[in-house]
């Protein structure tokens, strides 16, 4: 399952700095590999101790991630969605990406300017939800034109849509977030099909200083991100872009100790792309063997016929049993799928069960 997400924000807010490190790294075994598809767009590898863990525990040629196509999304800047610029070009581009990471400038440098005066988170993001909003406002507005003819016809759908309609309608003409009106799940999937920007899952990624990386406690720019997103019910990941940077030039061994350093468990971008995965829904299968180690992403509550079918689009209908492990199961039984089906931890599934997150799975599949 492709995911694209898409960076976006104001300028000088660290966007394309943290595009960089996610793409930039070079050690061989590091989480990041990458391949530009065009200069602003990369496929970035999920880090993923588990396929790490099984890699160096049994014999396999190769591991292999899940991925993310990561998108930087140039200067958004205010009156984009009435075209200035190449801003409305930036807000097509939108359309097209499962999740929206939204860079907020929460770090002091006097070098470095804003393009709005000062470091205002709250500002910052009312900049570019307006924007959003503004762009929305219009695929609403063409909505409305055909269903108003529609209900004229007296076409039932269009009679059902129109009350919605013109609810995002007059709620978006003030500038305010369609998310506060709280429409239903039915009224959501009524909405789907205009693919709205401002209903796409969306993390806002504070881009702290170093000093409040270090103390490890928000700063008032931080408190207000969180604050806004809460409102919201948007995600936060805070990272600090020139850190993640450094981090990304460097090797395994080199990066521990940096880490260690910095008092980090692992670098923010992995728990941005982790944060991601988990705001979509996804989960992850895991599979093993001489060939490769690999993990697949999967919707949260998919069958495992259906799993299979991720890997083949053949084997949903050839399936037949599921023999799964969990993966903490298989790290106690020493990555050796006979001991823990001895020990009975492996189990075989049939076509109703449910995956479940870090399930490691060898599929028997009919002709
Ligand atoms: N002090 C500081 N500067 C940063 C940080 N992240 C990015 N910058 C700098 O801010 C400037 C703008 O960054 P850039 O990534 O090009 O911003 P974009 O316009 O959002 O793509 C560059 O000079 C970066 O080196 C950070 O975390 N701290
Ligand atoms: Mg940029």
């Amino acid at each position: 399952m492709g995911i694209i997400a898409g960076i976006v924000g104001i300028t000088n807010t660290g966007k394309t700095t943290i595009f960089n490190a996610l793409t930039s790294s070079e050690a061989e075994s590091t989480s990041y590999s990458f391949s530009t598809v065009k200069p602003n767009i990369a496929i970035v590898d999920v880090p993923d101790k588990r396929v790490d863990e099984i890699f160096n525990n049994i014999t396999s040629n190769k591991k292999v991630y899940n991925h993310m196509e990561v998108m930087d999304i140039a200067g958004l800047v205010k009156g984009s969605a009435s075209g200035e610029g190449l801003g409305n070009k930036f807000l097509g581009d939108i359309k097209q990406v499962d999740a929206i990471l939204h860079v907020v400038r929460c770090f002091d440098d006097d070098n470095i300017v804003h393009v709005d005066g000062s470091v205002n988170p709250a500002r910052d993001m009312e900049t570019i939800d307006a924007e959003l909003i503004m762009k929305d406002l219009e695929t609403v507005e063409n909505r409305l034109a055909k269903n108003d003819k529609l209900v004229k016809a007296k076409n039932k759908e269009a009679i059902l849509l129109q009350p919605i309609y013109e609810k995002l309608h007059s709620v978006m003409s003030e500038l305010e977030h369609p998310r506060s009106i709280g429409l239903n799940d039915d009224e959501l999937k009524l909405i789907k099909d205009m693919n709205l920007l401002t209903f796409k899952p969306m993390i806002f990624v504070c881009n702290i200083s170093e000093d409040e990386l270090m103390a490890g406690k928000d700063s008032e720019y931080t408190s207000a991100v969180k604050k806004y997103a809460a409102e919201r019910n948007y995600g936060v990941v805070s990272i600090c872009g020139k850190v993640e940077a450094e981090i990304a030039m460097l090797d395994e061994e080199e990066k521990r100790e940096f880490l260690i350093d910095y008092g980090l468990e692992e670098p923010g971008l992995n728990l941005l792309l982790k944060e991601t995965y988990s705001l979509l829904g996804l989960s992850t299968f895991l599979t093993e063997g001489e060939i490769e180690v690999k993990a697949w992403n999967i919707k949260k509550g998919m069958t495992a016929p259906q799993a299979a079918g991720v890997i083949h689009t053949d084997f949903e209908n050839r399936f037949i049993k599921a023999d799964v492990i969990s993966y903490d199961d298989f790290v106690a039984s020493g990555f050796d799928r006979a001991v823990a089906r001895q020990n009975g931890k492996a189990r075989l599934e049939g076509k109703s069960y449910i995956v479940q997150d870090g399930d490691v799975i060898i599929f028997r599949f009919g002709k």
